[in-house]
């Protein structure tokens, strides 16, 4: 895609002029769970790369996100948990804002929903638009069930997609297709509460005239044919299919109320208020900043770029109903582009958190630092296509990075210190190999930032990998072990040159592995992030360089047994002589080692040939474990979904008929076949400890 030389920002910065500002979104994740590496893959860790490559360029950026904290999924995922929707949202607010930072999503800010400058801004702009005409009050059918005497709100409805046949269809959405939904077109619709069959009666809804602005969504998706192809084609069939009203309100006591008489017990739909979430978080920021009204320049300038990452499925909210919104309102800018991912699967199936089917991010920051994880998910992102997760994978990239990066630097700093006192050496003349190897890192600072601001940032990673190689290579082909003998002029070429390469890659390398970059930046004595200084020789002979460390660890294959250790040995002392068979004696320390949790049991699935196991999801507050319970004889899956258990959440994890069990669940028995799950108090809460 050539660019005319007065949109090339590249132009811009030689003459230094800064031509745009950016407002960089996330999709707000629900509050109603931790994050997982779907999450990771889809929304987050693109935008963070995108938003780190922008500060290097000197742009004006922020980048705005927040928890959705209202809505069903956070609803339904209280009343497993058995704790109100306000106590979920606080926790989970403060799990994810954590787990984000660990990460190094690098938020300007993070709001929430749940705030009252939200519901303040949320209730003016349905105001404005009811004022205007683009939303209507209108009686209409809604799915009530009698047997919980209320109405159900999108969630509480479960059935088949007419769309796509898929039974995973809720009442809003259908997860597999990504359809948007109303709960009366389900087929065999069910409470997913109760179970039983609900009937269509009469209630009262406000509705968005989205019909009101076919014409208008049409023109503007027109001016946008440089935009992806997944996120072009779905909106394509949306628009093809005719906008229609669409109600956005429900009958829930949790959310933002409608602000208008009559409409006591009925929120603003999730959907409608959460993406006004992206300029209440950014209204925050300028707040806390001292300058009230500094959001304007970035939502009501048109000079401004607003660039959205999101998932798939959350499409046709972000280009189709938040521009009709927006456009609505009047005056505020259109998303720029909307770079949406595919899907991160797992084993094929998506990640999902209110299925508990994940690699949840705080179980891999317990054990391994973030940067090979934001390798590897940057390198196989679900750009254009869903792609696999696999611990294979994941140590065959973490291996790739320490090997082709982690090793160069290494073996560069070990020979300066070795051979050049741990300064940077004076050169000889650059031959052809130094001025191919600068000319290599130029280019690849320029095609990369291309492939950056055109959202491939995949194939930028990979460029940056070979430019990497390309590093091994010369080195290698210098041979500066025979040289340090031989010819120390050109050892020393053969150094100055490396480490300038190596600063390089530090550079390209920023926004993918920033923690681990960072450290190169300490050991090179260069902590300036300025992606144009990349491939210049920004290192000066006679500089002091830091101390070598290892900057990766390999992992050897099956490493993640480490974490699932097949060979948990069954350690049964014999009762010491004299006692009533108690075991052997232990000291407190020891008991205390022992870290027991208070959990929910929130699915219950067979396992294939085992007639004595369930495969149990087990909430634990902050994250869902995967356990293998021999409970089978003893409970049906009825009587243990919903129930509190006792969790002792650090026995190493095992594998049972194939199946990670992360923990056990205490059970009483009496010898004879009587066997009770220990059951803590009923106010007891997920993830509470036990002493
Ligand atoms: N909370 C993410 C999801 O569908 C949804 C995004 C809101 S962005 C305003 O899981
Ligand atoms: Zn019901």
């Amino acid at each position: 895609m050539m660019r005319s030389r007065w949109n090339d920002p590249r132009v811009h910065r030689k003459i230094g002029v800064n031509m745009s500002r950016y407002l960089v979104t996330s999709a707000l994740p629900y509050a109603n769970g931790p994050l997982h590496l779907g999450h990771l893959a889809g929304a987050y860790l693109p935008a963070d790369i995108y938003v780190r490559f922008l500060r290097m360029q000197r742009e004006d950026v922020k980048y705005i996100c927040g928890t959705d904290e209202h809505g069903v999924p956070i609803t339904i995922k209280a009343e497993q948990l058995g704790i109100t929707p306000k106590e979920a949202v606080d926790r989970f607010h403060e799990v994810i804002a954590r787990d984000f930072q660990r990460f190094g999503i690098s938020f300007d800010n993070f709001s929430r929903t749940e705030k009252p400058e939200h519901y303040r801004f949320a209730q003016e702009v349905f105001l404005d638009l009811l004022e205007k005409g683009y939303i209507v009050e209108k009686s209409m059918k809604q799915f009530h069930c009698d047997r919980c005497s209320r109405f159900l709100p999108d969630r509480y409805v479960g059935g088949t997609c007419p769309q796509c046949g898929s039974a995973n269809a809720r009442g809003d959405q259908c997860d597999d297709c990504g359809s948007w939904l109303e709960a009366l077109e389900l087929l065999e619709p069910l409470c997913s509460i109760c179970g039983s069959t609900p009937v269509p009666r009469d209630t009262t809804h406000w509705f968005l005239r989205l019909d009101a602005f076919q014409e208008w969504i049409e023109q503007w998706l027109a001016g946008h044919p440089d935009w992806k192809g997944n996120v072009l084609n779905y909106c394509r069939g949306w628009m093809d299919e005719g906008l229609r009203e669409r109600a956005i309100t429900r009958d829930l006591d949790w959310g933002v109320p409608v602000p208008v008489p009559g409409a006591e017990g009925k929120v603003l739909y999730v959907w409608f208020e959460a993406l006004l979430g992206y300029v209440s978080s950014t209204r925050e920021y300028f707040r806390n900043i001292g300058d009230p009204e500094g959001w304007k320049r970035y939502w009501l300038d048109p000079e401004t770029r607003l660039v959205q990452f999101i998932g798939k499925d959350n499409i046709v909210f972000h280009a189709v109903i938040q521009p009709a919104v927006l456009h609505g309102l009047g005056g505020y800018v259109l998303p720029w582009n909307i770079p949406a991912n595919e899907y991160l699967n797992i084993k094929g199936e998506k990640f999902s958190t209110s299925r508990g089917t994940a690699v949840w991010l705080n179980d891999y920051l317990a054990y391994f630092p973030p940067d090979p994880m934001r390798y590897a998910l940057a390198i196989n992102a679900p750009e254009n296509r869903d792609t696999d997760f696999s611990w294979d994978e994941f140590r065959a990239r973490n291996n790739e990075l320490a090997d082709v990066f982690g090793n160069f630097i290494n073996r560069i700093m070990k020979f300066a210190h070795r051979t050049f006192d741990g300064m940077v050496p004076a050169p000889g003349e650059a031959g052809e190999a130094e001025s191919q190897l600068m000319s290599s890192a130029r280019a690849t600072r320029d095609e990369v930032e291309d492939l950056i601001r055109g959202f491939s940032l995949k194939t930028a990673c990979l460029r940056v990998m070979e430019l990497a190689r390309e590093g091994n290579r010369y080195f290698d082909q210098s041979q500066p072990w025979k040289t340090a003998k031989t010819d120390r002029e050109s050892c020393a070429t053969t150094i100055y040159y490396s480490l300038q390469l190596a600063d390089a890659l530090r550079i390209l390398f920023a926004p993918y592995i920033p923690f681990t970059c960072e450290r190169t930046g300490k050991m090179l004595g260069r902590e300036a992030l300025e992606w144009k200084e990349a491939g210049c020789e920004n290192l000066k002979p006679g500089d002091r360089l830091g101390r070598p460390e290892i900057l990766l660890e390999k992992l050897e294959t099956g490493f993640e047994t480490v974490i699932y250790d097949d060979a948990a040995p069954e350690t049964t002392k014999k009762a010491p002589e004299g006692s009533p068979d108690v075991r052997e004696t232990v000291p407190y320390e020891e008991f205390m080692k022992m870290d027991m949790r208070v959990g929910v049991v929130t699915e219950v699935h067979e396992i294939k040939g085992a007639d004595k196991l369930f495969r149990l999801l087990v909430d634990l507050g902050d994250h869902v474990r995967q356990l293998v319970a021999g409970m089978k004889p003893y409970y049906t899956a009825e009587e243990l979904t919903g129930r509190r258990v006792v969790v002792l959440v650090n026995l190493q994890p095992v594998k049972i008929r194939g199946v990670e069990s992360n923990g056990m669940v205490l059970a009483s028995d009496d010898g004879k076949g009587r066997v009770r799950l220990l059951q803590p108090a009923d106010d007891a809460i997920p993830g509470d400890g036990i002493h």
